[in-house]
Formats: C-alpha cells, structure tokens, sequence
C-alpha cells in the first residue's frame, strides 16, 4: 500500500509540474508585435533614443502620465542605450540626478526572426512597450529591481517602435535593457547599433 501511495504521490507531483511548466512558457511568450510600418528610411535614423525629460516628484507610471498633460517638457541628449546603474549620479542623460520624468522613443531592430529574451532591470518607475504592446511594467517607487525573463517571438526582422516610460524620483537611479538573440550572442546589454530614433 505505501508504495502503491508513494507513486502516486509521485505521478501528481510530475502530471503538476510538467502542466506548471507548460503554462508558464505560454504565459512568458509574447506574440504579435508590429513592426513600423512603413520601415523608417535609413538616412532619416539616428543613434540612440530620443528623449523627453519632465522634472517632476513622480511615485507612478499613471502619475506620470498624469503630468505630461500638462507639461511639454525638455528635450535632452539622446540615450546611446540602456545601460545605467548610476547610484546617485544624473539620471540617463539628463543633468538632475532625482525628480526626473524620462519619456524615451525610437526604434529598436530584430535583425532576425526568432525568440529574444528581455530584462529589465529598474529603479524607480518603468513601463516597456514594443511593437505597439506593453511587455513589461514595475509602475511604482522601487529599489534596484530585475523583471523576470521577457521572451517576445518576432515573425518579422526589422524595426520596432519602441517607448520606455521611466521616473526616478529619489537616491539611486537604475535603468538597464539586457536581452538574448536568437544565434550565438549572449546575453548582453541591448546593444548601440539596435537602436535608432528619428532625427531633425
Ligand atoms: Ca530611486
């Protein structure tokens, strides 16, 4: 009799973990993204993101959203990539180092089809939308903080438009777009060359 319990126990335990499992990879894929359509033209793109800086003591995404109704804000310097883990140092590319809005657009490139794998990694508010969907979002005042793995299936190569919402509202600052490719490449910060704005 315990035996006959013991595999059975162990059936459930497999049966439960294989249907866990199926469920999280389904939830973890997303699909559909739109490429810019039409495909902006080579001589129009620029490096880096454009950004917006709106100085504002922000304690949410909506919030943020909020405050730019009524602010235009300031243009800063374009943002070569995300790559910022600045401890109390300025925020991106701006001059303020706290109570900083950033409302960053441009483009990114798939050069190929295939499965790439994101992270984020933020302090304070952040909210990621590609290709017209919203992939990832840690609304609110944080400390350091990493997303969980964000696999986004891309039928399309080209380039997507991309736009990150982000605040920092006090002490330390983080901002950093890592992914994994389909191919050889590791994963990495999301590199210079992938991404691009539209330039005057
Ligand atoms: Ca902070």
């Amino acid at each position: 009799m315990i035996a006959m319990f013991g595999k059975f126990v162990k059936g459930v335990a497999i049966g439960v973990g294989l249907s866990v499992a199926a469920t999280v990879a389904q939830a973890d894929v997303i699909t559909g993204l739109k490429p810019a359509s039409p495909q902006p033209a080579a001589s129009a793109l620029k490096p880096g993101l454009a950004v917006q800086y709106y100085g504002a003591k922000l304690n949410s995404i909506r919030e943020f959203i909020e405050w730019m109704e009524y602010d235009k804000g300031k243009a800063g310097p374009p943002i070569p990539q995300l790559n910022y883990q600045v401890g109390q140092g300025p925020v991106l590319t701006a001059t303020a180092t706290d109570m900083v809005g950033a409302d960053i657009t441009g483009f990114i490139n798939f050069e190929r089809s295939g499965p790439y794998t994101f992270m984020v990694h933020s302090n304070d508010g952040v909210r990621l939308t590609i290709g017209d969907k919203m992939i990832y979002e840690d609304p609110e005042v944080h400390a350091d903080r990493f997303s969980d793995e964000i696999t986004l299936e891309i039928s399309e190569p080209g380039w997507y438009p991309v736009r990150v919402l982000y605040f920092e509202k006090k002490n330390t600052s983080t901002l950093e777009l890592y992914w994994d490719p389909p191919g050889p490449e590791e994963v990495d910060y999301v590199p210079t060359k992938a991404f691009a704005h539209i330039g005057k």
